[in-house]
């Protein structure tokens, strides 16, 4: 236990702060050539392409989500009509799964604009759970396992009432509600707490079979799957609420949580909008570029978030039969958001601006613009008509500034 737990810790310490080794030069990140996305003509890409690249995915990155895992309840457990100083409705959800008791269930914190009937709704889930995401004081304190963290008043592996609020500048919820639009958000935790022995207690091992005994194949599902399957969940309640325009919904995440989202986005359809912030490696990141954080490195270090066999990648990235191009691509024609922060390296901007630019032939196909220019963009300025791109001042995190280019490409894109 002490060895990977230590090892996550050290991981994400070192995120931001260059790590001898790792390389930061353009001059030799490679040139391994990309896997050929095969385009031929819109119908084929649909009924053919597309499907055949998801299985690629789903055999050599994050595993495959199994089908038959149980139909969902969901329990509207709180209603506040007055929420934020009555800008919104307030409510929590408890997903469950009944054929699954193993499986302790998720709590969805969903605030509504009170000005709006049916509002469109960005789904993410948080690092710090519900009551780190808002600042009201009345949150339930997640109970759930977190990373311990001095630093984040995480003590015994649990929040303490000292982390109320403390996601709260990543989840601008006044600024979202005023713009008309609702979100819904959950403790990533509830579903998997992340951490290599952590599907034990989690979804993975309540569905499967051999419970907390099981070994997991070339090919099964990682923690990533089992985060992006509990937004799936999200969406499913979302369709019931009639506060809620269920077919609008937005999924967004950063980070590790920002490869959850995409990797949510492309398997499940009615993610109108696919946003991905700072995702990184694993993410929307080009693996064929050495460049910050490498397959090498995020499969040591995380290795319970992908299926097992994405670990043969590692120093082997051209061997891979996708790169993350097929990743964007595989949300055509939806609009898809992809953001990078200027003092990230790790997460490697350019490679995350690459894949947008590549999978933009196939937005072609259907007659819609990707990316729309040729190179990265200058800090700070927004581009794309379908794939939205931009690189914004600082480091490694969530601003007002991605929420407002996210709020603005989900009104363009889904203007009445
Ligand atoms: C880092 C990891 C990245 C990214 C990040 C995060 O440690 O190397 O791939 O996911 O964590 O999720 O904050």
């Amino acid at each position: 236990m002490r060895t990977p737990l230590f090892f996550l810790l050290a991981a994400s310490a070192l995120a931001q702060t260059p790590r001898p080794g790792v390389n930061y030069d353009e001059a030799k990140v490679g040139n391994d050539p990309l896997p050929d996305l095969k385009l031929t003509t819109a119908d084929d890409w649909t009924q053919k392409r597309r499907p055949e690249i998801l299985k690629l995915f789903e055999n050599h990155v994050y595993g495959k989500t199994p089908a038959d895992i149980g139909t969902p309840k969901f329990e509207v457990t709180a209603t506040k009509t007055d929420a934020l100083g009555g800008l919104a409705t307030r409510k929590f959800i408890h997903i469950s799964l009944p054929s699954r008791p193993a499986w302790p269930g998720m709590d969805v914190m969903l605030y509504t604009p009170n000005a709006v009937k049916n509002a469109p709704c960005f789904v993410g889930l948080s690092f710090g759970g519900n009551h780190a995401v808002s600042t009201e004081a009345d949150v339930p304190l997640s109970t759930r396992w977190m990373r311990e963290s001095k630093e984040k008043n995480i003590v015994d592996h649990r929040a303490t009432e000292a982390t109320r609020g403390t996601e709260s500048s990543r989840w601008p919820l006044e600024m979202i509600l005023k713009r008309g639009f609702a979100v819904a958000t959950a403790y990533y935790g509830d579903i998997e707490p992340d951490h290599a022995d952590g599907w034990k207690e989690g979804l993975r091992a309540a569905v499967s079979k051999e419970g907390a005994n099981t070994v997991w194949k070339a090919g099964e599902w990682g923690a990533i799957g089992a985060w992006s399957w509990g937004l799936s969940r999200i969406a499913d309640y979302l369709q019931t609420d009639p506060q809620v325009d269920g077919s609008h919904l937005a999924v967004i995440g950063h980070s590790r949580l920002g490869k959850t989202s995409l990797w949510a986005g492309v398997q499940d359809t009615r993610f109108g909008i696919v946003i991905s912030n700072d995702s990184g490696e694993g993410g929307a990141a080009l693996m064929r570029r050495d460049f910050g954080e490498t397959t090498a490195i995020i499969t040591k270090a995380f290795p319970h978030w992908f299926t097992p066999n994405y670990a043969d990648y590692a120093g082997k990235a051209a061997d891979c039969p996708v790169d993350m191009h097929m990743l964007i691509a595989l949300a055509a024609p939806r609009p898809i958001y992809i953001a990078s922060a200027a003092e990230d390296h790790w997460a490697d901007q350019k490679g995350e601006f690459l894949s947008g630019k590549f999978a933009s032939p196939v937005y072609a196909l259907f007659g819609k613009k990707g990316v729309v220019v040729d190179a990265q963009p200058a800090i700070d300025t927004p581009v794309g008509d379908f794939i939205g791109y931009h690189i914004r001042t600082g480091k490694h995190d969530v601003t007002d500034f991605d929420w407002t280019q996210y709020i603005d490409f989900a009104t363009r894109h889904w203007a009445k």
